[in-house]
């Protein structure tokens, strides 16, 4: 080569040279430049394992355990190690070639820690994808005994339980409070085999027969054009499909009443919808319907605290549930279930048992209790328990079995179905939030993620070489029971019995059973997401049904909207009213309820401390509000007029009135008020969705700002203790109900 090449050739090398050195980062015991990181804390001997984490049942074919390694738990060594089990030396920098090179592809540890990172995600579920799954155990009284031969529902017996609670319609990362279905599903691992319980909030289902679920869901989820809206039922494809089918007006009617919106998980009534045959140790059986209800009251929230909750707190619910047992509130529901006669009609009192549109009022069919769940312990890892838990209709022990409700009959194949895909292979049972207590010894083999490894060499019966194991279980040795019922003679159709085409008793028996209050709100909902829909003939055809249902509801929506009101093409149903439908006029525990407590740090504070020990002592949560955070006096904040909101708490307690803070928005009637506007919107909003609101000392000066001093549900006390003592007796009825205004009687 020639000289000038050369001579370039080497300017180039010193130049390159030059930028590395002073490129290179004098990191002291750092050769080759790679900086070392200061670690917060030194390494220590391993954490025990925690319980729960704990070796799960490794199943062989006897259903002994096989001692074999159990599944790796995060962090429990001082040394990071790839997935090999080699240590490594460093993750925070790849392998290149010198610090400003490319990048080498024989770094295995960045190719492992980002594939793995590449599919983390598996397919949310294609409905209920937004959940929360929490621990328990289920207490058997032994009520169930004469109807099921159940073991779990022996006297005194304790079975572990995983809940999962869940909205229908949003997505994974979609708000809590939503108006829509709540998702209610229990897998108790009986040691008979694990019992899943399906259910939702609501007793009743949209269809009656599950080959219409795709439609109802397609037309529920967002439009496929712009995906949106998201965990709505407000739009005009959900309102053509209900509108439609008719059979859909009674779930709803529901969903539009307060039940769309609970105040939490913790005081919702779970239903398993269908109707189920019991089978007790004689062979005799019944049909039955099981319901959950909740220690706490069926509570809900107001439909703008919900949509304001949607933006504060999106995980509103999922908050609540975890909060509330890390407290030590456990939540707490008992189960029941109607015993309905089973008559080869399978009618009870002329209503069709095996249609899910339709419930059993409780004055028919007492609900008998059977037993209680208590949830009281977290998920220790989300994803691994509550995303991929896998709950299936066909999982039952002896002593349930199923009905022919075609609702039914589809999911027994839906649940899956989902999970081959969702969880990605046969095997999801052996996940360990999945695998039964009870010892499992199938035939199943092989496939993707397979995790036991089975011994044997005969997974076939009868078989001489394995011992001849396994052998089928006996009636008396806890053999689950296909209940043989008659299957009458019947042409191959593809129909509905004749009962199943009435589509509106029902729901004219549930909004009957509203109090005033519950059926203003229930226009207001369908006033609401009737107006967003944009087409015309939808809103119309809607108002056909409300007319169906009742006139006046159909009225007044019909105002809302603009439009005349439509006179009924059937003729309104008799019916008597159900009022244990309603959820108002009761009084119920305010356990693990939150009191705001408004303090002005500038104030009289003698009685802040005595009454937060009070709402604790009562078994509910204060939360200090004030101007700043850290602490008032020796009492933490937990919330400011920057943080906190009227949403998060069920009552108010104002032990001071706060001037205006520097950084309060500016009110338009600044300079009338010597409070800060921020602590005014709390009692305005606290007070617009009938909370109790106490005041005391100069408390007393907020209510009279906001104009409120002398309505009902607002308090004026001489001490917190007195103000606390009567807010408290408000919350037992939930809502200060008389504030709200009914237009209907
Ligand atoms: Fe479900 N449903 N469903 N459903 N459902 C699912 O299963 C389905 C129905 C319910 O927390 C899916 O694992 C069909 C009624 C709950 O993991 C899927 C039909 C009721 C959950 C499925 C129904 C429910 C699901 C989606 C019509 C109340 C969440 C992911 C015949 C009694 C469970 C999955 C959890 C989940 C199908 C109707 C409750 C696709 C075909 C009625 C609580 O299999």
């Amino acid at each position: 080569s020639s000289k000038p090449a050369k001579a370039a050739k080497n300017a180039v090398k010193t130049a390159s040279k030059k930028i590395a050195e002073a490129l290179t980062p004098e990191v002291p015991g750092a050769p080759g430049g790679t900086p070392t990181v200061e670690e917060p804390t030194t390494p220590h001997d391993p954490l025990p394992p925690k319980e729960e984490q704990g070796a799960p049942q490794t199943r062989t074919p006897t259903g002994a355990e096989t001692g074999a390694p159990t599944t790796a738990n995060g962090q429990q060594g001082a040394h990071l190690t790839t997935a090999q089990g080699a240590r490594l030396r460093d993750t925070d920098h790849s392998l290149k070639a010198g610090p400003r090179g490319p990048t080498l592809l024989q770094d295995h540890h960045l190719r492992e820690k980002i594939t793995h990172f590449d599919h983390e995600r598996i397919p949310e579920r294609v409905v209920h994808a937004r959940g929360a799954g929490a621990h328990g155990v289920f207490t058997a009284y032994g009520t169930a005994e004469q109807v099921t031969r159940a073991g779990f529902l022996k006297e005194g017996r304790e079975t572990d339980v995983f809940v999962r609670f869940s909205t229908v319609l949003g997505s994974r990362g979609s708000a809590d409070t939503v108006r829509d279905a709540r998702g209610f599903a229990t897998k108790f691992y009986t040691d008979e085999g694990t019992f899943d319980l399906v259910g939702n909030n609501m007793p009743v289902f949209f269809i009656q027969d599950a080959i219409k679920f795709p439609d109802i869901i397609h037309a529920a989820k967002p439009h496929p054009d712009r995906e949106i809206p998201q965990a709505q039922s407000a739009h005009d494809t959900f309102w053509d499909f209900v509108s439609l089918h008719t059979e859909a007006q009674h779930h709803t009617l529901w969903n539009m009443s307060d039940r769309g919106i609970p105040r939490s998980y913790r005081t919702m009534e779970g239903f398993g919808v269908h109707t189920f045959r019991l089978v007790n140790e004689a062979g005799a059986t019944a049909l039955a319907k099981f319901h959950w209800k909740p220690k706490l009251g069926v509570h809900s929230l107001t439909w703008e605290e919900a949509q304001m909750l949607s933006g504060m707190d999106p995980d509103f619910h999922r908050r609540d549930l975890y909060d509330a047992i890390e407290a030590g509130a456990f939540p707490e529901w008992e189960l029941g279930i109607q015993v309905l006669p089973d008559t080869p009609e399978e009618t009870f009192a002329g209503i069709d048992l095996l249609d899910p549109t339709k419930i059993v009022p409780e004055e028919l069919a007492a609900v008998q209790l059977v037993g209680k769940l208590t949830l009281n312990r977290t998920p220790t890892n989300f994803f691994a328990e509550t995303e991929q838990v896998a709950f299936h209709l066909g999982h039952l022990p002896p002593g349930i079995d199923v009905t022919n409700d075609p609702l039914l009959q589809g999911r027994l194949f839906s649940y899956v179905d989902t999970q081959l895909t969702r969880l990605g292979g046969p095997n999801f049972s052996q996940i360990p939030i999945n695998r039964p207590h009870a010892p499992v010894n199938d035939m199943l083999r092989d496939g993707f993620h397979q995790q036991a490894v089975h011994a044997g060499v005969a997974p076939y019966r009868p078989n001489s070489l394995d011992g001849g194991n396994p052998f089928p279980a006996g009636d008396d040795e806890h053999a689950f029971l296909d209940v043989p019922v008659t299957v009458t003679e019947a042409p191959k159709v593809r129909a509905n019995p004749a009962s199943f085409d009435d589509h509106y008793s029902q729901a004219r028996l549930f909004w009957l059973s509203m109090s005033p209050v519950e059926k203003e709100h229930i226009i207001r909902a369908y006033t609401f997401e009737l107006g967003k829909c944009y087409h015309q003939a939808i809103k119309e055809r809607q108002l056909q049904s409300l007319a169906n249902i009742d006139p006046e509801l159909c009225a007044q929506v019909a105002t809302g909207l603009g439009l005349p009101t439509p006179e009924p093409t059937v003729p309104l149903a008799d019916v008597t009213p159900s009022p244990a439908l309603s959820q108002v006029g009761g009084e119920w525990p305010a356990d693990g309820r939150t009191v705001g407590v408004v303090v002005d740090p500038d104030g009289d504070l003698d009685d802040v401390a005595p009454v937060r020990a009070a709402v604790f002592a009562a078994g509910m949560v204060p939360l200090l509000i004030a101007p700043h955070g850290g602490v008032v006096g020796d009492l933490p904040v937990q919330r400011t007029f920057a943080t906190g909101r009227s949403v998060e708490f069920d009552a108010l307690l104002l032990a001071g009135a706060p001037a205006p803070a520097p950084d309060a928005v500016p009110a338009p009637d600044a300079g009338t008020t010597t409070v800060d506007p921020r602590v005014l919107l709390l009692v305005e909003e606290c007070w617009r969705h009938a909370k109790a609101i106490g005041a005391w000392g100069a408390g007393t000066t907020v209510l009279e700002q906001v104009g409120v001093t002398d309505s009902p549900g607002v308090v004026t006390a001489g001490s917190g203790a007195q103000a606390l003592a009567s807010v408290q007796e408000l919350m037992a009825a939930h809502r200060v109900w008389e504030r709200f205004p009914a237009s209907v009687a």
